[in-house]
């Protein structure tokens, strides 16, 4: 495939590192004004880490920020479109924006890529009740009914209620723990395990809650690399650089550092070459009734 022989040539020569840091971190012309206001400064976690105001998330009600961004990716030509809410790691302050956002947005799959703290310094609080409690965040009722740990990952299960609606929704909570800010994941081969368990968790048009600290570096990544598997599983080009740039749109300074990106496009190729081994060895022959029930179960994502 054309693009994966061009991704592997400009990893080799680093003219792709390069371009990528060439890349605006911030779009011109957008504004922060509502990131900006009195009294919504301290909803910020970092100073420096603002959404714009076309893409900001805008809470129904009288106080409407908080800093978190719709993202679109949507690739020219490629028939693929998928949404996520790029969001910074709460804050105490804004854990009942937070949860509302989830509810409003209609959030099913809340992806950390944090842990709590980092090197002795808070990088998020905690926006859960242990489990099994339960806990009120503004008029919403979190229950956490479980905790599962793998290797690299926690899976949680809450519920939330609305306490005003008397409804209630199933909520998975996916966090990664083994990832520390401005860096990279310490194994690619556990990121992508992850990556296809958030995979899995797609299904309609729906976007995935996903946060960090800042919710920039490590979410654009993730952003990123779900974007490309699911170019891959399409058979459609991947441009990874590309689909930096559609997120920068949106949301300032998305994959933070060359490290990453230079990860993340590692991390596609390694998908790609291990794609290309499964279908380069043989196979015993299928009938066409496998053939088809193969195809419809890859066209309900
Ligand atoms: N602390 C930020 C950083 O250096 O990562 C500050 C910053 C913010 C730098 C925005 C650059 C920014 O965007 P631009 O490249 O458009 O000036
Ligand atoms: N001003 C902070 C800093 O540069 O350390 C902002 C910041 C923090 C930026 C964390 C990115 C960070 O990483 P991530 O987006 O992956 O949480």
């Amino acid at each position: 495939e054309e693009s994966m022989k061009q991704l592997e040539r400009g990893i080799q020569s680093g003219t792709l590192c390069f371009h990528f840091e060439n890349l605006y971190r911030r779009k011109p012309g957008l504004s922060l004004s509502c990131a900006r206001l009195p009294e919504n400064v301290e909803k910020n976690r970092y100073r420096d880490v603002l959404p714009y105001d076309a893409t900001r998330v805008v809470l129904r009600g009288q106080e409407d920020y908080i800093n978190a961004s719709h993202i679109k990716v949507a690739p020219p030509a490629s028939g693929v479109c998928l949404r996520y809410i790029a969001s910074q790691g709460p804050l105490p302050q804004t854990f009942a924006h937070f949860w509302q956002t989830v509810w409003e947005q209609q959030i099913h799959t809340i992806i950390m890529l944090t842990t709590l703290t980092e090197r002795g310094r808070t990088k998020c609080h905690q926006y859960w009740p242990h489990p099994p409690e339960e806990k009120d965040y503004g008029h919403l009722r979190v229950t956490c009914h479980s905790e599962e740990c793998n290797l690299a990952y926690v899976t949680r299960q809450f519920t939330l209620q609305n306490t005003q609606l008397d409804e209630e929704r199933a909520v998975t909570h996916l966090q990664y723990v083994a990832w520390p800010d401005h860096g990279v994941p310490d194994d690619p081969s556990d990121f992508l395990l992850f990556i296809s368990s958030v995979r899995e968790r797609r299904k309609g048009e729906e976007p995935l809650m996903v946060h960090c600290s800042a919710g920039i570096g490590r979410t654009g990544v993730l952003i990123t690399m779900e974007t490309a598997l699911c170019l891959l599983e399409e058979g459609g080009p991947v441009f990874p650089l590309e689909i930096v740039k559609i997120q920068r749109e949106q949301r300032a300074m998305m994959v933070q550092t060359t490290c990453q990106f230079q990860f993340v496009c590692e991390a596609i190729l390694q998908v790609y070459r291990e794609k290309q081994e499964k279908s380069s060895t043989p196979q015993t022959e299928s009938t066409p009734e496998q053939e088809q029930t193969h195809l419809s179960a890859s066209d309900t994502k």
